[in-house]
């Protein structure tokens, strides 16, 4: 990978409610942490219909459309706003695949999960999404600039 492919980057992650419910929160921030990216923002919020239902417009139509709808709004999430270089691609690296039975062990999905719709944590998977994605959770003024000590 050449220096002018990396880009600093924004990228819209959350927790689904059954990775609270199992107080998996500490040790996945601390993955996020630990890999060097910064949360510029967090907070438990609970989706309203509306929201997951925008969050997840892609999907509509799809028959697992409405179990992850019921899933997503059944308790809390943790969404946060991650930065670093890279950001997006890195995280999904780090999320694994989609069905956590094919999600590679140290992955966060291939350790901590084995239903596909809760499969702990939510990724954006592009620029465009991620923006899309943060604006549904945060406003800009909630997102805190600040640089990682080095
Ligand atoms: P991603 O979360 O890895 O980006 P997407 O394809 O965007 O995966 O799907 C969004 C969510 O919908 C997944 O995290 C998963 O919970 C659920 N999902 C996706 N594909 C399937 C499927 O084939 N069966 C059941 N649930 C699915
Ligand atoms: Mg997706």
């Amino acid at each position: 990978m050449r220096q002018s492919d990396v880009k600093k980057e924004r990228t819209l992650v959350f927790l689904k409610p059954g990775a609270i419910m199992r107080g998996l929160m500490g040790e996945i921030i601390t993955r996020i942490e630990r890999k060097g990216l910064l949360i510029t923002a967090l907070k438990l919020v609970k989706l309203s219909r509306e929201k997951a239902e925008k969050l997840y417009e892609m999907h509509k139509g799809k028959h697992f459309f409405e179990i992850l709808i019921e899933h997503v709004t059944s308790g809390p999430v943790l969404a946060m706003v991650i930065e670093g270089p890279n950001a997006i691609s890195v995280m999904r690296n780090m999320v694994g695949k989609t069905n956590p039975l094919e999600a590679a062990p140290g992955t966060i999905r291939g350790d901590y999960a084995l239903d596909v719709t809760k499969n702990v944590i939510h990724a954006s998977d592009s620029p465009k999404n991620a923006e899309r994605e943060i604006r549904i959770f945060f406003e800009e003024n909630e997102i805190i600039h600040y640089s990682e000590i080095s």
